[in-house]
């Protein structure tokens, strides 16, 4: 639960209990549910790049830990993992699973320039970060 909607909550109490201020609790309340639904858009697409693309799939956002452990929000575009999240065990071959790191790899640097796009594994497909992912997978060869 997000720390507005715990405000909604206690206002609403607030509405129970003190009726005199309905008013401007209704007011309160109207506030914090527009609040939570600019947080909430904000949360799933970057605005800028959605006004530039007018695509929300490509325009799709997460904040993520690089190999530092910094916490970086990051334009993901189709590669976001919390809309789906890839594991080793979703690809047939090692050789897929790169194809996949690397293309996701190019988008992600594509459209944020300003990050070292190296330190970043939007799925976890590489645990020891070492640039290869899947080592455990059959090669197709
Ligand atoms: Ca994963
Ligand atoms: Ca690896």
């Amino acid at each position: 639960m997000t720390v507005i909607g715990i405000l909604m909550l206690v206002v609403v109490l607030l509405l129970i209990f003190w009726g005199k201020a309905k008013g401007i609790l209704i007011f309160i309340l109207i506030l914090l549910a527009v609040a939570m639904g600019l947080e909430g858009f904000d949360y799933d697409a970057d605005l800028g790049k959605l006004w530039e693309t007018g695509s929300y799939s490509e325009s799709r956002v997460e904040t993520i830990k690089d190999s530092e452990g910094n916490s970086v929000r990051i334009i993901t575009g189709n590669c976001n993992s919390k809309e789906l999240d890839l594991n080793c065990s979703d690809f047939e071959t090692q050789e897929a699973a790169q194809a996949k790191y690397n293309e996701c790899s190019s988008e992600v640097a594509a459209n944020n320039p300003w990050i070292d796009v190296n330190k970043l594994d939007i799925y976890g497909l590489d645990g020891n970060n070492n640039g290869i992912v899947c080592e455990a997978l059959p090669s197709a060869q």
